[in-house]
């Protein structure tokens, strides 16, 4: 009896120890220094409570699984109130996986609420413009990052059919071997699309013309087929990708079931915020958002410059003989594996716009070359967009809107004179650690020479190429053979979850600041609607002209020719208001004139014939929402 237990303890330990899974070692987790949701939100709470004059934090909504979706305001105590600001919205992480974007907005947040009253720009800024800072619009998605078990993946973890087979998550990924990690299973297969690179074992490349049969592998996502449909992991936890969830030119699939534009609570609440009417304030409050800064894999600031919409297709399920490296792949437009064909084609007569109206091509190229200058960051990878809140935003919200990827791989120039230290590298902001991979980063980032334009598998390469040599050899698992119940002999491995998406947290500071600065320079941009001392001139004794210069000192048009063509314009108006409307009349004219938009530098005069007794009062009141709000001027006609 003492002899059984003793089994069935030493069994019970042995099984127990099967089961647990193997965590990474906290120095090579992914997530270690980042912010789970917990830890984001009393990150936040922290950043409003350092200077509550010029903070707000509010929640624009709930998750499905009722997390906060937070909105940090930050506006200086001078000039005019947040609502009338011209105001920039930065907003991270809509890709569930995406979590540097969260952190890097918030790293922004942090800067200006420590920098306002002792940085002078930050202060002049502040005072004149309006930050709405939305670091994680995915939160839910996000928390995967800090999961036992890594699995990259964009969703949004909304139970959801992606197989239609009218069962919901039936089909998951497994960690079969152990080790905290979903990666993939390459298996022999005369039917398969890959084989092994002859030069790098690790490598999978697309399969050519004339390559053997016997040498072909299929490549499935780590797991078992759950519902035994000869797909595997064809449904796991569900969702969306909130940046392709966006009303403009948006991936629908007739077959799809229930997932439309704007489907997702995530988009819902964001639209809403940049458009809600409140009838308190009888004003849409955000209607102040001027432009619109975005971290997500999409890049439209070093990878290129303006929006040009990729081909909307709505994702397939992953299974057999399709190439996926992780399910989460399935929604990563941005990382898709292989030159995988892509049948659709865009609906000919597609009416939505798809390319930067030519009107707003120079300020596009402008925010580019200035955001190169800014953060050394000279290129990046992206594929097209669709359905993204950066197609949105400028297509149909009307502003120019901007995305950086912050991490990928990138061909940098070398611009500036290599230092002793880095060999190459410069090191303004880039924060010293111990390790300092930010300086092997950058020396990677010279020597590569992967862009957008590179082929997925010789993206691959690269990475290979810069985790052995700037990585210390740390973020693939090696192929290792496993006896799969289904599948017979495979080899599981494949690039660790997140390598490629999120960089090691020390780089977090670095980036912060750079786009920190960035985006005070973008919002010190927007147009300045401003007018002139108006000007009365006697033509006889009861009769007077007026005449008001409006200006834009800004650098940015005060609509774009997008957002003209939207009609999503908040006109600039100039309204006069007499002492004395009886005594008082307008030779001709209107006293009250709108203007649709004025270019960055440009002016526009109004001028009035007025039949008035000398000494009496005009009220003069220049309304711009866009352009810095309400300004207010007496004349007297004298
Ligand atoms: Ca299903
Ligand atoms: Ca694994
Ligand atoms: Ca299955
Ligand atoms: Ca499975």
């Amino acid at each position: 009896m003492r002899n059984l237990s003793k089994i069935t303890l030493t069994l019970l330990l042995l099984f127990s120890l099967f089961l647990l899974p193997a965590a990474i070692p906290a120095d090579d987790n992914p997530s270690a220094g980042y912010n789970n949701y917990q830890a984001l939100t009393n990150a936040l709470k922290q950043v409003a409570g350092q200077n509550t004059k010029i903070t707000k934090l509010t929640s624009i909504g709930k998750t499905l699984k009722g997390r906060d979706l937070w909105m940090l305001r930050v506006s200086g105590v001078k000039g005019p109130s947040p609502f009338e600001k011209q105001a920039l919205l930065i907003c991270g992480n809509l890709e569930g996986d995406h979590v540097i974007g969260s952190e890097v907005a918030l790293g922004i947040a942090k800067y200006l609420v420590e920098q306002y009253g002792k940085d002078e720009k930050v202060t002049r800024v502040l005072d004149t413009r309006t930050f709405y800072i939305i670091p994680r619009l995915n939160p839910d998605g996000a928390e995967l990052f800090f999961n036992s078990t890594l699995q990259e993946y964009s969703g949004n973890l909304k139970p959801r059919d992606e197989d239609y087979d009218w069962l919901v998550d039936e089909d998951g990924p497994e960690d079969l071997n152990g080790d905290g990690m979903i990666t993939q299973m390459r298996v022999k297969d005369k039917e398969g699309d890959w084989f092994i690179d002859d030069k790098d074992p690790r490598l999978m490349k697309k399969k050519e013309a004339d390559t053997p049969l016997d040498k072909l592998y299929k490549i499935y996502t780590e797991g078992i087929d759950n519902d035994g449909d000869e797909l595997y992991n064809e449904d796991g936890q569900g969702g969306f990708n909130i940046n392709r969830n966006f009303p403009h030119n948006f991936g629908y699939n007739p077959k799809g079931l229930g997932v439309y534009a704007a489907s997702e609570l995530e988009t819902q609440a964001l639209i809403d915020f940049m458009t809600r009417y409140v009838p308190e304030q009888k004003t849409q409050p955000h209607k102040n958002i001027c432009g619109v800064l975005l971290f997500s894999k999409f890049d439209n600031l070093a990878a290129g410059t303006g929006i040009e919409c990729g081909t909307p297709t709505f994702p397939q399920p992953a299974g057999v003989g399709r190439p996926t490296a992780a399910m989460g792949m399935v929604f990563m437009m941005g990382r898709r594996r292989g030159a995988a064909a892509e049948p659709q084609l865009p609906p000919p007569t597609d009416p939505q716009p798809k390319k930067t109206n030519s009107g707003d091509v120079n300020l596009f190229t402008n925010v580019s070359k200035e955001y190169k200058e800014i953060t050394d960051i000279q290129s990046a990878q992206s594929e097209k967009p669709a359905g993204s809140l950066l197609e949105w935003a400028y297509f149909q919200f009307g502003v120019p809107a901007f995305s950086a990827n912050l991490w990928s791989l990138r061909q940098e120039e070398q611009r500036r004179p290599p230092t002793k230290k880095e060999g190459g590298a410069q090191p303004q902001a880039v924060q010293q650690t111990t390790r300092d991979r930010a300086a092997m980063f950058r020396q990677f980032q010279m020597g590569a020479r992967a862009s957008a334009q590179t082929q997925a598998s010789g993206n691959d390469e690269q990475w290979l190429k810069w985790i052995d040599e700037k990585n210390e050899g740390k973020g693939f698992v090696k192929w290792t053979k496993f006896n799969h119940k289904q599948l017979g002999e495979v080899e599981i491995g494949g690039f660790q979850p997140y390598l490629r998406v999120n960089p090691p947290a020390d780089q977090i500071p670095a980036l912060s600041k750079s786009h920190a600065e960035f985006a005070l320079s973008l919002a010190s941009q927007f147009a300045e609607i401003t007018m002139d001392e108006p000007e009365v001139k006697k033509l006889s004794s009861n009769l007077f002209e007026l005449k008001i210069n409006i200006r834009n000192k800004g650098k940015f048009p005060y609509v774009t020719a997008m957002g003209q063509r939207t009609r999503n314009i908040n006109s600039i108006m100039l309204r006069l208001k007499f002492e004395d409307d009886k005594s008082m009349k307008l030779f001709g004219g209107n006293k009250r004139n709108d203007t649709s938009s004025l270019d960055a530098g440009a002016e526009q005069e109004f001028k009035w014939v007025i039949i008035s007794p000398p000494g009496k009062r005009i009220d003069v009141t220049l309304w711009a929402m866009n352009g810095g709000g309400t300004t207010k001027k007496t004349v007297v006609l004298k």
